[in-house]
């Protein structure tokens, strides 16, 4: 790659930041809404309007990477060696009700590598930009954060439904009956994204959910394990970032519990 990751995060940040205030300043009672295939998938036209100014900014930026994103109608495999994965608007649900806890999620992939190298995840509610680079560390508005040292006994444990699968409905519920079981409380804020720059800045101590996407969870990782935690699927093994995954993540301490809990 000819540039430098550090030059291309700084313009991965910028786009998400500015990404996120077209979110914010979008009154969701006034954009047009399509269901996707599965439950209660939807698509808003900011998502798709946020989603087509991203892929526009960095495509000056890069032409020469590849774009792979949520809202992509074409949406074959991830084809180029190096992408841009991108949520541009992850909480759709939330976003669509006002709940106004949403974000914008930049991921930079080296597909065949199947790793990230650089992360930018933007939440205009709360003006927060979690970023970091492969080696470099991960960061909070520019600060160093890292993960907690809190074992679910003593932590927060986030967590998603997978809504767009009610297959795995009972699946998730015995699980969530388990940590519940085990943590001061659980928390599901809708966004995959920010559940994860929540575990990476150490305010969940861990988080899982049975299904998500690449563009969920690409830069989500790499804020994760730049920030000391750990990362991976429900089987242990690194998350596929060419398609769909589970995920479990957490501090050192409770992602280890949280394994135990999910082997169980
Ligand atoms: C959402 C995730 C959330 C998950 C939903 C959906 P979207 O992303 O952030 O954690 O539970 O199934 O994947 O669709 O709002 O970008």
């Amino acid at each position: 790659m000819t540039r430098d990751i550090n030059e291309i995060c700084r313009v991965m940040c910028l786009t998400a930041k500015s990404a996120g205030r077209i979110m914010y300043g979008t009154n969701p009672a006034d954009v047009g809404i399509t269901q996707k295939p599965g439950t209660a998938n939807y698509v808003t036209e900011c998502d798709v309007a946020v989603q087509k100014y991203i892929a526009r900014e960095l495509s000056v930026f890069s032409p020469e990477i590849g774009f792979f994103g949520e809202e992509d109608t074409e949406k074959g495999k991830l084809i180029s060696d190096l992408a841009f994965v991108v949520d541009p608007i992850d909480g759709t649900s939330n976003f669509m009700m006002g709940l106004r806890l949403s974000a914008v999620s930049i991921a930079l992939c080296d597909v065949k590598a199947n790793r990230t190298l650089a992360a930018a995840v933007y939440c205009p509610y709360t003006d927060e930009l979690f970023s970091a680079t492969l080696g470099g560390g991960a960061y909070l508005n520019g600060e160093p954060m890292q993960v907690s040292a809190r074992d679910l006994e003593h932590g927060l444990a986030g967590y998603g439904s997978t809504p767009y699968d009610r297959t795995v409905a009972d699946r998730h519920m015995a699980l969530l009956s388990r940590v519940y079981a085990k943590c001061i409380d659980v928390r599901n804020l809708g966004t995959a994204a920010l559940h994860l720059a929540y575990v990476a800045a150490g305010r969940l101590c861990a988080f899982y959910e049975l299904r998500l996407s690449p563009w969920d969870y690409a830069a989500g990782a790499l804020l994760i394990t730049e920030a000391g935690g750990k990362i991976t699927n429900f089987s242990g093994d690194p998350l596929d970032l060419s398609a769909p995954d589970s995920v479990m993540a957490g501090n050192p301490v409770a992602y280890a519990e949280l394994k135990e809990l999910i082997e169980e």
